[in-house]
């Protein structure tokens, strides 16, 4: 058993080093898409397909993910076998996607929940996972704007989103290859995370809590998450555990 099983309480060692095999596509529809049809087909733990365009990129809940071709990372990296650690996958992708900014660029990352990562407050990478935990695999799907300009953003985009070039301000040798080398080492690393360790690596990038947010139903003071990865929310009526959905930082204040 690795030691990074042990840590993590005994379960199944897998894992290691994600990467190969790599698929590459100028153009996809989506690189998500794309790497569902690997993983239906039984591609291995670690599985990568990248994109320099994709011409359906996705959020969650049908919405779009936007991106000039070439500047932007777009990737997707198949998980197998999925087991009980992975109700944290997504806290554990965003942590890694902070990491990986971080060290590609002198900039500070938070998190918007559950896996949006924020730098003052824009948002420079989004997270979307799929799969089938049913046959125990799925994939995780990162998007970051690296070398994007402020003026290449739709414009609807314009107030929200940022790029580590545009937050960054020296952006130096950064580049698409370099962040990919840095998400790989450190999505790695946090897959073979144990809870705890991805819980508080989580909470200390909280951009949310201790303040107003809205939901479809109600609004309150956001309170970190429990330790199944679910948003505790403290509204009027008492507080609220939120499993999914959409929450709004309210940036009127009250
Ligand atoms: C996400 O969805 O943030 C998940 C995005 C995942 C994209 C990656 S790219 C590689 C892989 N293949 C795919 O097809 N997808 C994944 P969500 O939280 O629903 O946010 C989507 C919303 O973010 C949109 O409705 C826009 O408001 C905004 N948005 C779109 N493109 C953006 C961008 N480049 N930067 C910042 N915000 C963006």
């Amino acid at each position: 058993m690795s030691a990074a099983a042990r840590a993590s309480g005994g379960a199944a060692a897998r894992r290691g080093r994600i990467g190969l095999p790599h698929v590459h596509g100028r153009e996809l529809d989506s690189t998500n898409e794309r790497a569902k049809g690997l993983g239906a087909g039984g591609a291995p733990h670690g599985t990568l397909v990248t994109a320099d365009r994709q011409t359906a990129g996705r959020g969650r809940q049908g919405r779009r993910w936007e991106a000039p071709a070439g500047r932007a990372l777009l990737a997707s990296v198949i998980v197998r076998p999925l087991d009980e650690r992975d109700v944290l996958l997504p806290l554990a992708a965003a942590v890694a996607v902070c990491e990986a900014c971080e060290h590609a660029a002198p900039v500070t990352c938070r998190i918007k929940w559950p896996n949006d990562v924020w730098i003052d407050r824009r948002k420079v990478a989004g997270v979307l996972i799929e799969g089938r935990p049913q046959e125990r695999w799925a994939v995780v799907g990162v998007g970051v704007n690296v070398t994007t300009a402020a003026a290449e953003f739709p414009p609807e985009l314009r107030g929200a989103a940022t790029s580590l070039a545009v937050a960054a301000r020296e952006p130096g040798d950064l580049s698409v290859a370099t962040l990919l080398e840095a998400l790989l080492e450190s999505l790695s690393a946090r897959l073979e995370d144990p809870p705890e360790r991805i819980l508080s690596e989580w909470r200390e990038r909280d951009a949310l809590v201790g303040r107003p947010v809205d939901w479809g139903e109600g609004g309150g003071i956001a309170a970190g998450v429990d330790d199944q990865g679910n948003l505790l929310v403290d509204a009027a009526a008492g507080r609220v555990v939120l499993g999914a959905g959409e929450v709004h930082l309210r940036r009127s204040g009250g």
